[in-house]
Protein backbone atom coordinates (compact mmCIF):
# COMPACT_ATOMS: atom_id res chain seq x y z
CA UNK A 1 0.00 0.00 0.00
CA UNK A 2 1.15 3.59 -1.27
CA UNK A 3 0.84 6.66 1.14
CA UNK A 4 -0.39 9.70 -0.74
CA UNK A 5 1.50 12.71 0.73
CA UNK A 6 -1.54 14.07 2.35
CA UNK A 7 -2.08 10.84 4.27
CA UNK A 8 1.54 11.18 5.50
CA UNK A 9 1.10 15.06 6.56
CA UNK A 10 -2.22 13.47 8.57
CA UNK A 11 -0.52 11.11 10.01
CA UNK A 12 2.50 13.19 11.22
CA UNK A 13 -0.01 15.51 12.46
CA UNK A 14 -1.59 12.67 14.49
CA UNK A 15 1.84 11.80 15.61
CA UNK A 16 2.86 15.08 16.33
CA UNK A 17 -0.61 15.87 18.72
CA UNK A 18 -0.67 12.68 20.57
CA UNK A 19 3.26 12.88 21.31
CA UNK A 20 2.25 16.46 22.56
CA UNK A 21 -0.62 14.96 24.69
CA UNK A 22 1.71 12.67 26.20
CA UNK A 23 3.16 12.51 29.48
CA UNK A 24 6.44 15.16 29.36
CA UNK A 25 9.43 13.08 29.23
CA UNK A 26 13.28 13.10 31.00
CA UNK A 27 15.15 11.09 28.85
CA UNK A 28 18.85 11.35 29.51
CA UNK A 29 17.94 14.34 32.51
CA UNK A 30 20.50 13.61 34.82
CA UNK A 31 20.78 14.76 38.23
CA UNK A 32 23.90 15.99 40.30
CA UNK A 33 24.97 16.65 43.31
CA UNK A 34 26.68 20.19 43.40
CA UNK A 35 28.93 20.94 46.99
CA UNK A 36 29.29 24.88 46.94
CA UNK A 37 31.20 27.08 50.00
CA UNK A 38 30.14 30.43 49.22
CA UNK A 39 27.35 32.84 48.30
CA UNK A 40 28.43 33.67 44.64
CA UNK A 41 28.96 29.70 43.22
CA UNK A 42 25.47 29.41 44.80
CA UNK A 43 23.72 32.34 43.54
CA UNK A 44 25.51 31.65 39.69
CA UNK A 45 24.29 28.05 39.79
CA UNK A 46 20.56 28.42 41.00
CA UNK A 47 20.94 31.15 38.33
CA UNK A 48 20.61 28.63 35.49
CA UNK A 49 17.65 27.17 36.96
CA UNK A 50 16.32 30.60 35.41
CA UNK A 51 15.61 28.27 32.35
CA UNK A 52 13.27 26.20 33.87
CA UNK A 53 13.43 23.58 30.67
CA UNK A 54 16.98 22.47 30.91
CA UNK A 55 17.26 23.20 35.01
CA UNK A 56 15.83 22.32 37.78
CA UNK A 57 16.32 22.43 41.12
CA UNK A 58 15.75 19.22 43.49
CA UNK A 59 16.78 20.08 47.01
CA UNK A 60 18.91 23.00 48.75
CA UNK A 61 21.12 22.64 51.98
CA UNK A 62 23.52 24.68 53.46
CA UNK A 63 26.49 23.45 51.53
CA UNK A 64 24.51 21.52 48.57
CA UNK A 65 22.67 22.00 45.63
CA UNK A 66 20.70 18.54 43.85
CA UNK A 67 20.01 20.11 40.34
CA UNK A 68 18.17 18.07 36.97
CA UNK A 69 20.02 18.59 34.04
CA UNK A 70 18.39 18.45 30.51
CA UNK A 71 20.89 16.78 27.71
CA UNK A 72 20.87 19.84 25.83
CA UNK A 73 22.05 22.18 28.96
CA UNK A 74 25.22 19.88 29.63
CA UNK A 75 27.59 22.26 27.53
CA UNK A 76 26.49 25.79 29.72
CA UNK A 77 26.00 23.44 32.76
CA UNK A 78 29.70 22.54 32.50
CA UNK A 79 30.99 26.21 31.65
CA UNK A 80 29.28 27.30 35.15
CA UNK A 81 30.94 24.48 36.60
CA UNK A 82 34.40 25.66 35.36
CA UNK A 83 33.86 28.92 36.25
CA UNK A 84 32.95 28.60 39.98
CA UNK A 85 35.18 25.25 40.55
CA UNK A 86 32.47 23.40 42.14
CA UNK A 87 32.68 20.19 42.01
CA UNK A 88 30.05 18.08 40.63
CA UNK A 89 28.40 14.21 41.37
CA UNK A 90 25.92 12.95 38.99
CA UNK A 91 23.88 10.36 40.70
CA UNK A 92 20.77 10.01 38.14
CA UNK A 93 22.14 9.45 34.80
CA UNK A 94 18.74 9.46 33.37
CA UNK A 95 15.13 10.73 35.33
CA UNK A 96 13.35 9.39 32.65
CA UNK A 97 14.58 5.72 32.93
CA UNK A 98 14.31 6.13 36.73
CA UNK A 99 10.35 6.71 35.89
CA UNK A 100 9.97 4.25 33.80
CA UNK A 101 11.22 1.61 36.18
CA UNK A 102 8.63 3.46 38.81
CA UNK A 103 5.97 2.33 36.62
CA UNK A 104 6.77 -0.64 35.14
CA UNK A 105 6.68 -1.89 38.84
CA UNK A 106 3.51 -0.87 39.27
CA UNK A 107 1.96 -2.59 36.35
CA UNK A 108 3.87 -5.86 37.12
CA UNK A 109 2.38 -5.62 40.86
CA UNK A 110 -0.92 -7.07 41.21
CA UNK A 111 -2.79 -4.09 40.36
CA UNK A 112 -6.32 -4.91 40.97
CA UNK A 113 -5.89 -4.28 44.80
CA UNK A 114 -5.13 -1.46 46.77
CA UNK A 115 -1.63 -1.86 48.46
CA UNK A 116 2.05 -0.09 48.85
CA UNK A 117 4.11 -2.48 46.12
CA UNK A 118 3.48 0.60 43.62
CA UNK A 119 2.31 4.14 44.06
CA UNK A 120 -1.14 4.90 43.68
CA UNK A 121 -3.52 7.38 41.77
CA UNK A 122 -5.58 10.08 43.18
CA UNK A 123 -8.49 8.03 41.74
CA UNK A 124 -7.06 4.86 43.76
CA UNK A 125 -6.49 6.49 46.98
CA UNK A 126 -9.75 7.59 47.62
CA UNK A 127 -11.61 4.39 46.18
CA UNK A 128 -9.55 3.53 48.86
CA UNK A 129 -10.27 6.01 51.70
CA UNK A 130 -14.13 4.61 50.90
CA UNK A 131 -13.68 1.21 51.84
CA UNK A 132 -12.22 2.03 54.50
CA UNK A 133 -14.40 4.86 56.12
CA UNK A 134 -17.14 2.28 55.46
CA UNK A 135 -15.02 -0.85 57.15
CA UNK A 136 -14.46 1.26 60.09
CA UNK A 137 -17.74 3.78 60.82
CA UNK A 138 -17.21 3.62 64.69
CA UNK A 139 -13.59 5.15 64.77
CA UNK A 140 -13.32 6.90 61.37
CA UNK A 141 -15.17 10.25 60.11
CA UNK A 142 -14.34 11.87 56.67
CA UNK A 143 -13.55 15.24 56.79
CA UNK A 144 -13.76 18.06 53.79
CA UNK A 145 -11.17 20.11 53.34
CA UNK A 146 -12.19 22.29 50.66
CA UNK A 147 -12.50 22.34 46.86
CA UNK A 148 -9.09 22.83 44.56
CA UNK A 149 -8.41 25.13 41.45
CA UNK A 150 -9.64 22.51 39.67
CA UNK A 151 -12.52 21.72 42.06
CA UNK A 152 -11.65 18.40 43.07
CA UNK A 153 -12.48 17.93 46.62
CA UNK A 154 -9.61 17.59 49.00
CA UNK A 155 -10.32 15.15 51.85
CA UNK A 156 -9.00 13.95 55.12
CA UNK A 157 -9.82 10.82 57.28
CA UNK A 158 -10.73 11.68 60.63
CA UNK A 159 -9.06 8.48 63.40
CA UNK A 160 -10.38 8.45 66.82
CA UNK A 161 -10.93 5.74 69.65
CA UNK A 162 -11.66 8.30 72.27
CA UNK A 163 -12.88 11.56 72.87
CA UNK A 164 -10.90 14.04 74.54
CA UNK A 165 -7.23 12.04 72.67
CA UNK A 166 -4.89 14.91 71.75
CA UNK A 167 -4.83 15.94 68.24
CA UNK A 168 -2.54 15.11 65.88
CA UNK A 169 -2.92 16.48 62.26
CA UNK A 170 -0.80 15.20 59.07
CA UNK A 171 -0.44 17.12 55.80
CA UNK A 172 0.93 14.95 53.12
CA UNK A 173 1.69 15.58 49.33
CA UNK A 174 1.57 19.48 49.74
CA UNK A 175 4.14 18.49 46.86
CA UNK A 176 2.65 16.65 43.65
CA UNK A 177 6.44 14.88 43.26
CA UNK A 178 6.53 13.57 46.46
CA UNK A 179 4.62 10.54 45.78
CA UNK A 180 6.25 8.81 49.14
CA UNK A 181 4.30 10.93 51.37
CA UNK A 182 0.79 9.77 50.68
CA UNK A 183 1.93 6.23 50.51
CA UNK A 184 2.97 7.11 53.92
CA UNK A 185 0.01 8.56 55.07
CA UNK A 186 -2.04 6.04 53.97
CA UNK A 187 0.17 2.83 55.14
CA UNK A 188 -0.29 4.82 58.39
CA UNK A 189 -3.75 4.79 58.13
CA UNK A 190 -4.08 1.29 57.36
CA UNK A 191 -2.20 0.37 60.25
CA UNK A 192 -4.07 2.52 62.98
CA UNK A 193 -7.13 0.91 61.49
CA UNK A 194 -5.83 -2.53 61.18
CA UNK A 195 -2.82 -3.99 63.04
CA UNK A 196 -3.25 -6.06 66.23
CA UNK A 197 0.76 -4.83 67.80
CA UNK A 198 0.81 -3.54 70.89
CA UNK A 199 2.48 -0.34 70.46
CA UNK A 200 0.48 0.49 66.98
CA UNK A 201 -2.66 -0.05 68.93
CA UNK A 202 -1.91 2.07 72.00
CA UNK A 203 -0.43 4.80 69.54
CA UNK A 204 -3.73 4.86 66.95
CA UNK A 205 -5.93 4.60 69.89
CA UNK A 206 -5.00 7.59 71.95
CA UNK A 207 -4.40 10.17 69.74
CA UNK A 208 -6.63 11.52 67.40
CA UNK A 209 -5.60 11.37 63.94
CA UNK A 210 -6.92 13.96 61.36
CA UNK A 211 -4.76 12.97 57.95
CA UNK A 212 -5.11 14.55 54.48
CA UNK A 213 -3.26 11.72 52.52
CA UNK A 214 -3.31 14.50 49.11
CA UNK A 215 -3.72 18.26 49.67
CA UNK A 216 -2.44 19.18 46.78
CA UNK A 217 -4.66 17.40 44.60
CA UNK A 218 -4.24 18.87 41.17
CA UNK A 219 -0.81 19.09 41.25
CA UNK A 220 -0.71 15.41 42.34
CA UNK A 221 -3.08 14.00 39.25
CA UNK A 222 -1.05 16.14 36.93
CA UNK A 223 2.33 14.69 38.21
CA UNK A 224 0.51 11.14 37.58
CA UNK A 225 -0.73 12.01 33.99
CA UNK A 226 1.35 14.83 32.77
CA UNK A 227 4.64 15.28 34.53
CA UNK A 228 5.89 12.78 37.28
CA UNK A 229 8.23 15.88 38.33
CA UNK A 230 5.42 18.49 39.24
CA UNK A 231 5.88 20.28 42.32
CA UNK A 232 3.36 23.37 42.49
CA UNK A 233 -0.44 23.87 42.38
CA UNK A 234 -2.34 24.33 38.50
CA UNK A 235 -3.63 27.92 39.26
CA UNK A 236 -2.99 29.85 36.70
CA UNK A 237 -1.14 32.92 36.98
CA UNK A 238 -2.49 36.69 35.69
CA UNK A 239 0.81 37.49 35.09
CA UNK A 240 2.44 34.91 33.06
CA UNK A 241 1.75 31.83 30.95
CA UNK A 242 4.43 29.94 34.21
CA UNK A 243 1.49 27.97 36.13
CA UNK A 244 1.35 27.00 39.80
CA UNK A 245 2.44 28.53 43.10
CA UNK A 246 4.64 26.63 45.74
CA UNK A 247 1.89 25.75 47.94
CA UNK A 248 4.08 25.76 51.03
CA UNK A 249 5.35 29.02 50.47
CA UNK A 250 1.38 30.49 50.18
CA UNK A 251 0.67 30.34 53.86
CA UNK A 252 -0.22 33.28 55.79
CA UNK A 253 2.71 33.58 58.07
CA UNK A 254 5.81 35.96 56.91
CA UNK A 255 4.32 35.42 53.50
CA UNK A 256 7.22 36.50 50.89
CA UNK A 257 9.50 37.75 54.15
CA UNK A 258 13.21 37.48 53.93
CA UNK A 259 13.37 36.01 50.60
CA UNK A 260 11.80 32.92 51.74
CA UNK A 261 9.87 32.48 48.93
CA UNK A 262 10.11 34.03 45.00
CA UNK A 263 8.07 36.90 43.18
CA UNK A 264 8.74 34.69 39.47
CA UNK A 265 5.56 32.72 38.84
CA UNK A 266 7.90 30.58 36.68
CA UNK A 267 9.89 29.51 39.68
CA UNK A 268 9.32 26.83 42.00
CA UNK A 269 9.43 28.52 44.79
CA UNK A 270 6.66 30.87 43.73
CA UNK A 271 4.76 32.04 46.77
CA UNK A 272 1.93 33.41 44.92
CA UNK A 273 0.13 36.51 44.47
CA UNK A 274 -0.71 37.10 48.09
CA UNK A 275 -0.99 35.02 50.72
CA UNK A 276 -3.67 32.13 50.21
CA UNK A 277 -3.93 32.98 46.57
CA UNK A 278 -4.68 29.09 46.51
CA UNK A 279 -7.53 27.39 47.39
CA UNK A 280 -6.01 24.66 48.70
CA UNK A 281 -4.22 26.94 51.33
CA UNK A 282 -6.85 28.86 52.10
CA UNK A 283 -9.25 25.66 52.53
CA UNK A 284 -6.92 23.87 54.83
CA UNK A 285 -5.89 27.22 56.51
CA UNK A 286 -9.24 27.96 57.33
CA UNK A 287 -9.93 23.96 58.45
CA UNK A 288 -7.10 23.65 60.56
CA UNK A 289 -8.19 27.47 62.47
CA UNK A 290 -11.53 25.52 62.78
CA UNK A 291 -9.90 22.18 64.94
CA UNK A 292 -6.85 23.82 66.42
CA UNK A 293 -8.09 23.70 69.82
CA UNK A 294 -7.84 20.03 69.35
CA UNK A 295 -4.53 19.94 67.73
CA UNK A 296 -1.34 19.29 69.90
CA UNK A 297 0.94 18.66 66.71
CA UNK A 298 1.17 18.95 63.13
CA UNK A 299 3.36 17.12 61.39
CA UNK A 300 3.69 18.02 57.26
CA UNK A 301 5.19 15.17 55.28
CA UNK A 302 7.57 15.79 52.10
CA UNK A 303 10.85 14.67 50.53
CA UNK A 304 13.36 14.38 50.41
CA UNK A 305 16.26 14.78 52.47
CA UNK A 306 15.45 12.65 55.93
CA UNK A 307 15.00 15.46 57.97
CA UNK A 308 12.87 16.79 60.72
CA UNK A 309 12.68 20.52 60.45
CA UNK A 310 10.65 22.96 62.75
CA UNK A 311 9.94 26.69 63.04
CA UNK A 312 11.22 28.80 61.94
CA UNK A 313 11.18 29.01 58.63
CA UNK A 314 11.05 32.93 57.99
CA UNK A 315 14.13 33.69 60.03
CA UNK A 316 18.03 32.71 61.17
CA UNK A 317 17.90 35.44 63.38
CA UNK A 318 15.50 34.25 66.16
CA UNK A 319 14.33 30.92 67.53
CA UNK A 320 11.18 29.68 68.64
CA UNK A 321 10.97 30.02 72.48
CA UNK A 322 10.52 26.18 72.64
CA UNK A 323 13.29 25.42 70.32
CA UNK A 324 15.18 23.04 72.85
CA UNK A 325 12.24 21.20 73.17
CA UNK A 326 11.49 20.58 69.44
CA UNK A 327 15.20 19.68 68.60
CA UNK A 328 14.44 17.57 72.14
CA UNK A 329 11.28 15.68 70.22
CA UNK A 330 12.98 15.31 66.84
CA UNK A 331 15.90 13.81 68.07
CA UNK A 332 13.73 10.84 70.09
CA UNK A 333 12.24 10.56 66.06
CA UNK A 334 15.77 10.54 64.34
CA UNK A 335 16.81 7.84 67.28
CA UNK A 336 14.01 5.82 67.32
CA UNK A 337 14.15 5.60 63.44
CA UNK A 338 17.99 4.74 63.40
CA UNK A 339 17.68 1.84 65.79
CA UNK A 340 15.78 0.35 63.16
CA UNK A 341 17.57 -2.22 61.21
CA UNK A 342 17.57 -0.52 58.13
CA UNK A 343 19.74 2.51 60.60
CA UNK A 344 18.41 5.04 57.97
CA UNK A 345 20.06 8.57 59.78
CA UNK A 346 17.66 11.53 60.28
CA UNK A 347 19.06 15.42 60.77
CA UNK A 348 17.13 18.33 63.01
CA UNK A 349 16.85 21.49 63.37
CA UNK A 350 15.04 24.65 62.11
CA UNK A 351 14.31 24.64 58.76
CA UNK A 352 16.10 28.09 57.89
CA UNK A 353 19.13 26.83 60.09
CA UNK A 354 18.94 23.28 58.24
CA UNK A 355 18.19 24.08 54.96
CA UNK A 356 17.22 27.66 53.64
CA UNK A 357 14.94 30.63 54.77
CA UNK A 358 11.76 29.22 53.59
CA UNK A 359 8.70 31.06 54.35
CA UNK A 360 4.51 30.86 54.42
CA UNK A 361 4.75 27.14 55.12
CA UNK A 362 2.41 24.60 56.54
CA UNK A 363 4.78 24.29 60.25
CA UNK A 364 5.20 27.67 60.90
CA UNK A 365 2.11 29.21 59.98
CA UNK A 366 0.48 26.78 62.17
CA UNK A 367 2.87 27.07 64.64
CA UNK A 368 2.72 30.89 64.29
CA UNK A 369 -0.70 31.57 63.57
CA UNK A 370 -2.40 28.46 65.35
CA UNK A 371 -0.53 28.24 68.50
CA UNK A 372 0.19 24.39 67.82
CA UNK A 373 3.79 24.10 69.57
CA UNK A 374 4.58 21.55 68.12
CA UNK A 375 5.14 21.27 64.19
CA UNK A 376 7.39 20.00 61.73
CA UNK A 377 7.84 19.59 58.43
CA UNK A 378 9.29 15.61 58.04
CA UNK A 379 11.73 15.23 54.91
CA UNK A 380 11.33 11.34 53.92
CA UNK A 381 14.04 9.14 52.21
CA UNK A 382 16.57 9.16 50.67
CA UNK A 383 19.49 11.77 50.89
CA UNK A 384 19.96 11.77 46.93
CA UNK A 385 20.59 8.39 45.41
CA UNK A 386 16.59 8.30 43.84
CA UNK A 387 15.60 11.53 45.05
CA UNK A 388 11.93 12.50 44.67
CA UNK A 389 11.61 8.80 42.67
CA UNK A 390 11.84 7.20 45.49
CA UNK A 391 11.70 2.87 43.68
CA UNK A 392 8.09 1.41 45.14
CA UNK A 393 10.17 -1.03 47.10
CA UNK A 394 10.83 1.62 49.96
CA UNK A 395 7.75 2.75 50.40
CA UNK A 396 7.04 0.10 53.31
CA UNK A 397 10.53 0.61 54.79
CA UNK A 398 9.83 4.43 54.88
CA UNK A 399 6.45 4.02 56.40
CA UNK A 400 7.72 1.61 59.16
CA UNK A 401 10.30 4.84 59.92
CA UNK A 402 7.31 7.09 59.81
CA UNK A 403 5.12 5.12 62.33
CA UNK A 404 8.48 4.35 64.60
CA UNK A 405 9.74 7.39 64.36
CA UNK A 406 6.35 9.30 65.29
CA UNK A 407 5.52 7.11 68.21
CA UNK A 408 8.91 8.33 69.83
CA UNK A 409 7.79 11.80 68.79
CA UNK A 410 4.64 11.52 70.67
CA UNK A 411 6.06 9.63 73.80
CA UNK A 412 8.52 12.41 74.05
CA UNK A 413 5.67 15.10 74.07
CA UNK A 414 3.98 13.60 76.55
CA UNK A 415 7.08 13.32 78.77
CA UNK A 416 7.29 17.17 78.15
CA UNK A 417 3.19 17.78 78.56
CA UNK A 418 2.70 19.12 74.90
CA UNK A 419 -0.14 16.53 75.02
CA UNK A 420 -2.81 18.12 77.68
CA UNK A 421 -6.05 18.86 76.04
CA UNK A 422 -6.42 22.60 74.80
CA UNK A 423 -10.39 22.57 75.58
CA UNK A 424 -12.78 21.16 77.42
CA UNK A 425 -15.35 18.30 76.81
O1 LIG B 1 11.16 23.80 50.49
C1 LIG B 1 10.21 23.19 51.00
O2 LIG B 1 9.05 23.58 50.90
C2 LIG B 1 10.48 21.91 51.78
N1 LIG B 1 11.46 21.11 51.12
S1 LIG B 1 11.02 20.30 49.76
O3 LIG B 1 12.21 19.70 49.19
N2 LIG B 1 10.06 19.10 50.16
O4 LIG B 1 10.35 21.18 48.89
C3 LIG B 1 10.95 22.32 53.16
C4 LIG B 1 9.88 23.03 53.91
C5 LIG B 1 10.29 23.48 55.24
N3 LIG B 1 9.23 24.04 56.01
C6 LIG B 1 8.84 25.34 55.90
N4 LIG B 1 9.29 26.10 54.97
N5 LIG B 1 8.01 25.79 56.79
ZN1 LIG C 1 8.10 19.16 49.70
Amino acid sequence: MQLSGISIIILLCVVLVRGLDGPIRYDNYGVYKLKYSSSWQRNLLLKLTEEHDNFRLWHESKDELHMMVGPKAIWKFQQVLQKTHVKSDLFIKNVQELIENETDISTRADTSEFGWTRYNTLEEIEKWLDEILSAYPEVTEEFIVGQSYENRTIRGIKISYNTGNPGVFIESNIHAREWITSATATWLINQFLTSEDEMIRSLAENHDWYIVPVLNVDGFVYSHEKDRMWRKTRQPSDKSSCIGVDPNRNFDSHWMENGGASDEPCDETYGGPYANSEPEIKAISEYVASIKDKLNVMLAFHSYSQLLLSPYGHTEEEEPENYDDLNEVAKAYADAVLALPYGTSYNYGSVASVLYVASGGTNDWAYNEQNISISYTIEFRDQGKYGFILPPAYIVPNAEEALIGISALLDKCQELNYLELKYTL
